[in-house]
């Protein structure tokens, strides 16, 4: 049965709904960035670049590093916005568009995330580079999918029994990485974390301007959280979304954080956009290694 018309949305030009892309304007290998700015900050160390365009926050170009195809988009902030991505990118290359059909054969997109994060563990500090073994959600996104069975929900039990977790904010989740590519982009420069992915970025992440927060402990909780020797690391607001619909959809995901605070230390990077250039570089010549 084709999928109908109001669920898979194509512009006049066949390009998917919010992301303005056609099949062939994309790689197989894909590096979000949250900051729609980011994309040019990634491609100008690119061979050359064939394809560009933007919609909202979604902006995309396509190109070659080394000779290795590369397709860089933003997704702005949240997990709502990569809900959006993940499932149009996999539709342009897992569902032929002209029938509203799966294809027989499904692709593997690698796709990796360079993004900003706040460490909450003095050991992990500022300016460096931190991939994240796994993320948990305190969003809700992957409870709307079928998803019981890629979640680590040992590790989201301890999670709740640990911070004694408030029920109605939302139920975490615990998602893995890509091993293979963890084994590809790690080295002796990065640290291996486990990212905590919130659903905002004040209260959720326990900052106050003005509001009070339903629990002003839950960072020195998350800090202080271990599970047969896994510690939660660093905060940001995309990671768990991305591992968990990139498991379901068959794809390979790795999330690359260049660390500009320390919740612990309350510092805040004096060079934030170096250390995010540099982190964009290391990733680049790790892909191609
Ligand atoms: C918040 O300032 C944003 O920065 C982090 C968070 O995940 C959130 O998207 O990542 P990016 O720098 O990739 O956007």
């Amino acid at each position: 049965m084709p999928i109908k018309d109001s669920e898979l949305i194509l512009n006049s030009d066949g390009s998917i709904y919010h992301l303005n892309l056609r099949p062939k304007d994309i790689a197989d290998t894909i590096i979000t960035v949250g900051d729609p700015d980011r994309v040019d900050s990634v491609t100008k160390y690119f061979d050359s670049i064939r394809f560009r365009t933007k919609k909202r926050e979604f902006h995309t170009q396509t190109g070659t590093y080394k000779n290795k195809p590369i397709t860089v988009i933003s997704t702005g902030i949240g997990t709502d916005n990569i809900d959006i991505v993940f499932n149009e990118l996999d539709a342009l290359v897992n569902i032929d568009l002209k029938t509203r059909t799966i294809k027989p054969q499904l692709k593997s997109l690698d796709i990796i995330r360079i993004g900003t994060s706040g460490s909450i563990q003095k050991a992990v500090p500022i300016d460096s580079f931190l991939i994240s073994e796994y993320a948990v959600g305190f969003d809700s996104l992957l409870h709307f999918y079928n998803s019981g069975a890629i979640q680590q929900k040992d590790i989201a039990q301890a999670i709740i029994e640990q911070t004694e977790w408030y029920t109605d904010k939302s139920s975490p989740y615990v998602v893995a990485c890509d091993a293979q590519l963890y084994s590809k982009l790690s080295s002796d420069k990065t640290y291996k974390g486990f990212t905590a992915t919130n659903a905002g970025f004040y209260g959720p992440q326990g900052r106050v301007l003005r509001l009070s927060v339903q629990d002003n402990k839950l960072n020195d909780k998350l800090t202080r959280f271990n599970y047969n020797g896994i510690s939660i690391t660093n905060l940001e607001m995309e990671t768990a979304g991305i591992y968990g619909l990139s498991k379901l959809l068959g794809h390979r995901a790795l999330s690359m954080n260049a660390i500009i605070a320390n919740r612990a230390t309350g510092q805040f990077s004096t060079r934030p956009l170096d250390v995010v250039d540099h982190l964009i570089r290391y990733t680049l010549n790790k892909l191609v290694e």
